[in-house]
């Protein structure tokens, strides 16, 4: 009974019901899972964002920027903000705070920040869930701001609609590092904080890197745009949201559309399959495994047939 008015709190966007929603999911407490089963059905209205690049090319600000003009449109946003739960970049955690609090009092604004707690792919495990809460709470966009990893981000784009890439400038040789797999799910590349000198290097590095794998990343029916934006100027923003909308409305009526709906469904499917795998496995096999560590030690069994023999045996 619990669950069932929690599930009814969220979709009458209760804000508390939402944040203890997304920490069930987070948690991956079987009333999460739950809960996403009731409410999984009246999801798919969000649009969802992915907001991706290097640690501190500016995607925070930009996010903040598209919140303020989506609610200038009267639309509400959902945003979940991935922390690095790394050493590397402890300055983002007080930020998203800080902008946390600048829409406190807006109901048409949630923002969430979800640690990755270690998994890689620039998503926290469970993001994509926590997108399915926003989506059932009625949200007409969610964004999607991943981790600053600079590279193996390719989780986003099986996670949102339009996938944005920033780069910012003065990161030359980050570029170069960035290479095939960030031009692959870039559906937008924005060139951040244009209000710099040195952006117009950046942006003729991407146009080239883009002629250059031409063949990896041209979509008949989509040319991927490159932004200049501007946070503190304003600069490309109205660009930006335009070329969001164009992006939406070419995939709405294209086989593109129904290819990256079916990604972002197969990507729920097989996550979701892979975690449970993960977790009842560990439950089920522990007393098993330490006659089998045995063995492996003892060279008595190879570890590919100790692997087989856990998944034979296990009752999953
Ligand atoms: N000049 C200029 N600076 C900007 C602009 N946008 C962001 N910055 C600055 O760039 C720094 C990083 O901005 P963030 O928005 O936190 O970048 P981020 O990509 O979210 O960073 P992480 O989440 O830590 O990876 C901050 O000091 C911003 O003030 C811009 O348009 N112009
Ligand atoms: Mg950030």
């Amino acid at each position: 009974m619990a669950e069932r008015s929690l599930a009814e709190r969220v979709i009458a966007r209760d804000p508390r019901a939402i944040a203890r929603a997304i920490t069930l999911v987070e948690n991956e407490d079987a009333h999460g899972a739950s809960l996403v089963g009731q409410v999984f059905a009246r999801t798919g209205h969000a649009y969802l964002i992915g907001v991706t690049g290097s640690p501190g090319a500016g995607k925070s600000t930009l996010v903040d920027r598209l919140t303020a003009e989506y609610r200038k449109q009267g639309k509400s946003v959902g945003v979940l903000a991935v922390d690095p739960t790394s050493p590397f970049s402890g300055g983002a955690i007080l930020g998203d705070r800080v902008r946390m609090q600048a829409h406190a009092e807006d109901a048409g604004v949630f923002i969430r920040s979800m640690a990755t707690r270690g998994h890689l792919g620039g998503l926290a495990r469970t993001t994509a869930e926590a997108a399915i809460v926003l989506d059932a709470a009625g949200f007409d966009v969610i964004i999607i701001e991943t981790v600053g990893v600079g590279q193996d981000e390719v989780e986003i784009a099986r996670a949102s609609h339009t996938t944005v890439v920033v780069s910012a400038p003065g990161l030359g040789d980050d570029i170069q590092a960035i290479k095939a797999g960030i031009l692959e799910i870039a559906d937008i590349h924005v060139v951040s904080k244009c209000d710099r000198p040195d952006a117009n290097r950046t942006i003729a590095d991407i146009k080239n890197m883009m002629a250059l794998s031409a063949s990896l990343t041209e979509k008949p029916e989509w040319q991927v745009p490159v932004v200049a934006t501007s946070s503190q100027n304003g600069q490309g923003i109205g660009e930006l949201l335009e070329s969001i909308d164009r992006h939406r409305v070419v995939q709405g009526s294209s086989a593109l559309g129904v290819a990256k709906r079916r990604h972002i469904a197969e990507y729920r499917a097989l996550k979701t399959a892979e975690d449970l795998l993960r977790s009842r496995f560990a439950a089920a096999r522990n007393p098993e495994l330490a006659a089998i560590v045995d063995q492996i030690s003892t060279r008595t069994l190879d570890p590919f047939s100790a692997a087989e023999r856990l998944l034979n045996d296990a009752t999953l």
